[in-house]
Order: C-alpha cells, then structure tokens, then sequence
C-alpha cells in the first residue's frame, strides 16, 4: 500500500476511520502493529506452557476437561493473532523466527512458575482478568484486524477469568489447607498480574504514540488502576486477602490506591532473568523442531494440489 502523509492519516483518525489492511497507513504506524501484535500472539502460545503444566495433573476428571478447552483457546487466540499480524504484509514464521531468537518479546507474566493447582484458579483470575482489562478497549482500536480479533478473544478469555474464580472459590470454601493453597497463589500471582500492563507511563517509551494513533485507547497506569478496581471487591467474595497491605478504598479519587510495583522486576523478566525465562523458551522452540514434520507434510500436500489443479 502506498505511504500516506501524517496530516491525512490523522484526519483519517479524527473521523473515527477504521484502518484496513489494503489502505495507506504511515510506516511507522504499521511496524507498532505488527510489534505489538505480533508480541500478543507470541504471548497467547508461550501462555498455553504453565496451564499445560497441570493439564495430567487437574483434580477431577471435569477439571482436566475444563482446562484442556481453555489451553486449546489460547492456541486459537494466538493462531488469530498471527493472521491479523499476516494482513500487514509479515509471514507468520518470520515471527515465530523472531520470538525463538529472542528479537521479539512476549508477556512477562508467563514467566513464573505453576507450583500449585491453585495456580491455575489463579492465572484465570487474576491473569485473564488482567488480560481482560487491557484488551477490552482494544475492540476499538483503530485496525480493524486486530479490533476484531479482540471481540471474540475478549468473549473466551471472560468466561476463563470465571473459571478461574471458580477454582479458587472452591479451594477457599473447602479444606484449611485447600484454603491456603489458594491464598499462596494468589500472593505469588498478584504483583506480577499489575507487571502485565507495562512500565508506568512516565517510563512507556510506546504508549504517547501508540494512543495518537489510537491502537491503545487508556494508558497502562489507568488500566492498570482499573484492574486494582476490579478485582478488589472480587478478593473479598472469595474470602482471599491480596498481598499488599496499602490497599484501601479512597473516596476522594473514588478508586482504590494500592502499593509501588517494584517495576525492576518486570525489567529482569523481559530482560529474560524471569523464573522460568528458559524453560519456556526452550519448551517452545523444541515444539517447533518436533512439529516440522507436520509443516513439510502440509507443504508437499498443498503442491500436490496445486499440480494436480494445473494438471
Ligand atoms: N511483558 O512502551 P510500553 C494473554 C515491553 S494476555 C513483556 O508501555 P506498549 C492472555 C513493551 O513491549 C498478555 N514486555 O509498550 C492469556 C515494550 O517493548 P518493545 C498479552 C512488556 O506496547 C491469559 C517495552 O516494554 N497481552 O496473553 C510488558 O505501548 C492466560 C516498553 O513498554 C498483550 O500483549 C510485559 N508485561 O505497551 C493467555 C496485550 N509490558 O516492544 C494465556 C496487547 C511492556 O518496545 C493464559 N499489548 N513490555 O521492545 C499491549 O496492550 C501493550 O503492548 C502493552 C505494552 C500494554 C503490553
């Protein structure tokens, strides 16, 4: 698609244009997408690695069947995420090339460890809640692809959110150490839930740019605020406690304040110094050597078919 000057393109915005894959967009424009894009794909697939952990291991039978769809979610939220990355004019191996040299990043969170089946009620709620908050407002971002995209991702990820809140309402509800299985998870689960929605905005290089073109409609403090909102009244239904005493409802803000995310955290981890940085890596680039097979067998099957149309 040919360039298009910035003034056009704002007007384009100003309007509440959707952008297409075939319209003029400025370059750089089209190279944030495809970064963060990209980056939420890889996120979606490294994600399926710590749920997957207790897939042989889920408590009961209806457990283990509940788990299995929502890590086959994951991997189909990521297969849409690379289509929409593909309508910018990327190949989908080159990204996947990118995250398996390290070129490319994923979401820190998936970096920690599974140490309980707690955990698991865990990352659904506090991790897809998180995921929630932020790509909620991405339905209305301003390619269409990927606001698409979003619609059906978001659906899924709700109804993985409540699952994970029922877990650990049952854990709370059930035996003394059942109880404190799900409180430990949620303690280690917590900080690093407020790390996914980025550095803070005096300190988030992207996001002024990435809000004038509106792909990112609220800043990562606000959503992040957000978040703390939600989930604060949720911790108490559940009879949990979340591990930040500074937590307390303020009714001039008419939010609630909380305490300092130790931000140098999420630095080591996207550094790759995370718990589980390598594992996860390794994990991931073993599964693409093991699934060449299935590439090569899916390529001479498409030539054969179109010998055989030609022929
Ligand atoms: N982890 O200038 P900003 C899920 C990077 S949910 C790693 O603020 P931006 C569902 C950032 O990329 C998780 N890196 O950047 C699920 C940038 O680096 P770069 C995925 C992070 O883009 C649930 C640099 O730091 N969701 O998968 C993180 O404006 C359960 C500076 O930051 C998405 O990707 C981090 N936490 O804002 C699956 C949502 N934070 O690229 C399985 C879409 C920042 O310049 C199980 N993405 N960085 O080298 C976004 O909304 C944005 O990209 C942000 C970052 C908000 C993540």
């Amino acid at each position: 698609a040919p360039e298009l000057t910035d003034e056009a393109f704002a007007a384009l915005l100003a309007d509440d244009g959707r952008v297409e894959p075939r319209d003029p967009m400025p370059e750089g424009y089209r190279r944030t997408l495809v970064r963060q894009i990209a980056q939420h794909a890889h996120s979606e697939i490294i994600g399926m690695q710590p749920e997957g952990n207790w897939i042989s291991r889920a408590p009961s039978l209806r457990r283990k069947a509940i788990l299995m769809a929502k890590v086959q979610d994951e991997a189909g939220h990521g297969l849409y995420l690379y289509a929409a990355a593909e309508t910018l004019g990327v190949d989908r191996a080159d990204l996947l090339d990118q995250l398996h040299t390290g070129r490319q990043k994923y979401s820190s969170i998936f970096n920690y460890p599974t140490l309980s089946w707690a955990d698991v009620g865990a990352i659904g709620w506090l991790v897809d809640g998180a995921a929630i908050v932020n790509q909620v407002p991405l339905c209305r971002c301003s390619y269409g692809p990927y606001a698409r995209a979003m619609v059906r991702v978001c659906k899924e990820e709700s109804f993985h959110q409540r699952q994970g809140f029922e877990i650990l309402h049952t854990l709370s509800h059930g035996t003394p150490a059942q109880k404190a299985m799900a409180q430990d998870a949620v303690d280690r689960y917590w900080w690093p839930s407020l790390m996914m929605f980025g550095p803070p905005d005096d300190d988030s290089p992207n996001s002024a740019q990435s809000m004038a073109w509106g792909i990112k409609r609220f800043s990562n403090d606000d959503l992040r605020q957000r978040f703390v909102d939600m989930t604060v009244p949720q911790a108490e239904v559940l009879g949990l406690t979340l591990p930040d005493p500074e937590i307390r409802w303020n009714e001039e803000r008419g939010h609630y304040d909380f305490g300092t995310v130790d931000f140098t955290e999420l630095f080591e981890v996207i550094k790759g110094n995370g718990p589980c940085n390598r594992d996860r890596m390794a994990h991931r680039v073993a599964a693409h050597e093991d699934g060449a097979w299935v590439r090569e067998a899916a390529d001479a099957y498409a030539a054969k078919q179109v010998a055989r149309t030609e022929g």
